[in-house]
């Protein structure tokens, strides 16, 4: 088999966003987009020769087409070996583990998470590195830079490998094996919890509980775990099936897209006490309860406050971190526990330097993840084992444990709004006006409190001393309210603008207020500021969480 060298010339916007390269499967599948992409990555990396990588993605939409290519393409960067996940079949935080279990020199991870899949729809590939978790912002740049002057890539002239059976194989000279893409990441997460009471809690308790794969990757390992290892009833576990296209559903948990869940789990009758879901590539989660639905911010502060109750953390909480604009309900956790409480920008990829350090133990995020010092990604099926864990040990109702840590640490009414496919320009734009009032903030009354600082957050890496700038827009009120502005790194349409609106309340008569109504005065300052309708059109967000 011989190695061709195949001249290209550079795509423009090759540029990684919050996590990786992402686009639409048109734009990833025209010829020499993917091989650029890769072969910068290969670039990056220097010598690859000896060395083995993993490979595997979420399953969707030209997944298998694009493991054959990365295949050939590692053979000709001289990799000894790569591991491919059975059918191409690898979660996120399946990756990270197994990288980390069996020393790997990295992993390309084919994904575009929580964003819809199919000929129309997103693809995605990202590069994590040998502790598991993705790479540093300073080596997509450096990706990015190369695949702006990159002209040539390498591939080997080789047939299409049979990836459906567990297997050791060779393309040219370098070693494939395909491996079962579950059992690892099962068992290090048996290692973390207390598996027996939470069989218990199935088996004699009788507890009934509904996990929605939304027919991505989680499927096969959410059934190995809650229904094979933990003697949940059969069927518990739906939409198992990973399907390309996820079954024409938007594989991203949360109360619109898993609306079928959050429905059944409250409706008049059902035996089911807890509700579950994770994303395209099992990195998010949703977390309910009967008629109650746990926000993603309230998520981390309760797993922290619980920590005790889990084996593999009690006693072992070095400090918690969250993203910038994740609300602040774990920085009270912290503070009573009195640990450190680190804020990074948006992008798990902030959290690895914290976590190797053993400064940080649990990490989070308001984008619906969670995850520990386990592994470097988050983790979807890692948080449902936690709350089912802690409901184990418990004995109370999702609703009644998070109810009472409002009594407790006090209530933080947070909301996302987010206004999508906007024009690029128009966004940029926005953000111009926006940062230039900054400075004139200040003082200026909002309600019954005032303007107490302005700025636009920029993260000094508490470990390396790197510094990334821009990070987002943050207003910041007397009375502890915050508005945060940002637009996303994840989109694949035009520009996506986050609003994240957060205020704290301590009076217990003022915790079960509606949110949208909590956070009013906030929802129009954020409007008046931003010039939102002015400048983009727009009268409402597209979506609200
Ligand atoms: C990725 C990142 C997360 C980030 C999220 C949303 O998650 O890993 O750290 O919070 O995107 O980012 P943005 O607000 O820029 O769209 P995922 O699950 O999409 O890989």
């Amino acid at each position: 088999m011989k190695i061709m060298t195949m001249p290209t010339r550079p795509f423009p916007g090759q540029k990684p966003g919050t996590s990786g390269l992402r686009k639409k499967v048109r734009e990833f599948a025209q010829p020499g987009y993917l091989e650029n992409f890769v072969q910068s990555i290969f670039d990056t990396l220097g010598d690859c020769r000896g060395k083995t990588l993993l490979l595997g993605g979420d399953g969707r939409y030209f997944n298998d087409k694009a493991i054959q290519t990365v295949l050939r393409m590692a053979a000709a960067a001289g990799y000894a070996r790569v591991m491919v996940g059975r059918n191409g079949i690898l979660s996120t935080p399946a990756a990270s583990a197994v990288i980390r279990k069996r020393g790997l020199s990295g992993g390309i991870i084919l994904s575009a998470s929580h964003n819809p899949g199919g000929p129309d729809a997103d693809f995605g590939i990202k590069y994590n590195l040998g502790n598991g978790g993705p790479a540093s912002e300073s080596f997509t740049e450096a990706v990015y830079r190369r695949t702006q002057e990159i002209s040539e890539y390498r591939m080997l002239e080789a047939r299409d490998i049979n990836l459906g059976h567990i297997a050791e194989t060779t393309l040219g000279e370098m070693a494939v094996s395909i491996f079962d893409p579950v059992a690892d990441y099962a068992e290090l997460l048996e290692s973390l919890f207390d598996f027996e009471k939470i069989s218990e809690l199935f088996v004699r308790d009788g507890f009934r509980m509904r996990f929605d794969a939304l027919h991505a990757v989680t499927g096969p390992y959410a059934k190995a775990i809650l229904e094979n290892r933990l003697g949940a009833l059969e069927g518990t576990v739906i939409n198992a099936v990973p399907l390309p296209d996820f079954g024409g559903g938007h594989p991203d948990p949360n109360p619109v897209y898993a609306a079928g869940l959050v429905a059944e789990v409250s409706s008049p009758g059902s035996m089911l006490s807890f509700g579950a879901a994770s994303d395209g590539d099992g990195d998010r989660n949703m977390v309910i309860g009967p008629n109650f639905v746990v926000g993603p911010s309230d998520s981390l502060a309760v797993l922290a406050a619980n920590h005790s109750l889990i084996p593999a953390y009690a006693g072992r909480l070095a400090g918690v971190a969250r993203s910038m604009p994740t609300s602040r309900a774990v920085d009270r956790v912290a503070e009573e526990l009195g640990i450190p409480c680190f804020e990074t920008p948006t992008g798990w990829k902030f959290f690895g330097n914290l976590l190797d350090a053993g400064k940080a133990t649990l990490c989070g995020e308001e984008s619906s993840g969670a995850g520990s010092n386990h592994l470097r990604e988050k983790d979807g099926i890692w948080a449902v084992l936690y709350w089912l864990n802690i409901l184990a040990s418990r004995g109370e109702t999702v609703e009644q444990i998070v109810r009472g840590h409002w009594r407790r640490f006090g209530r933080h009414y947070y909301s996302r709004h987010d206004y999508e496919a906007l024009d690029a320009a128009g966004a940029e734009m926005l953000f111009a006006c926006l940062r230039d009032v900054l400075p004139s903030l200040p003082g200026k009354p909002v309600s019954k409190t005032k303007v107490r600082m302005a700025d636009d957050f920029a993260y000094l890496d508490p470990i390396d001393g790197s510094r990334s700038e821009r990070q987002g827009v943050r207003i910041m009120l007397d009375d502890g309210s915050r508005i945060v502005f940002r637009l996303s790194g994840t989109g694949t349409e035009g520009a996506t603008l986050r609003i994240y609106l957060e205020r704290y309340e301590s009076d217990p008569e003022c915790l079960a207020i509606p949110v949208q109504e909590a956070l009013t005065p906030l929802i129009q300052l954020a409007g008046e500021l931003a010039r939102i309708t002015e400048i983009t059109g727009r009268t409402r967000p597209d979506v609200i969480s």
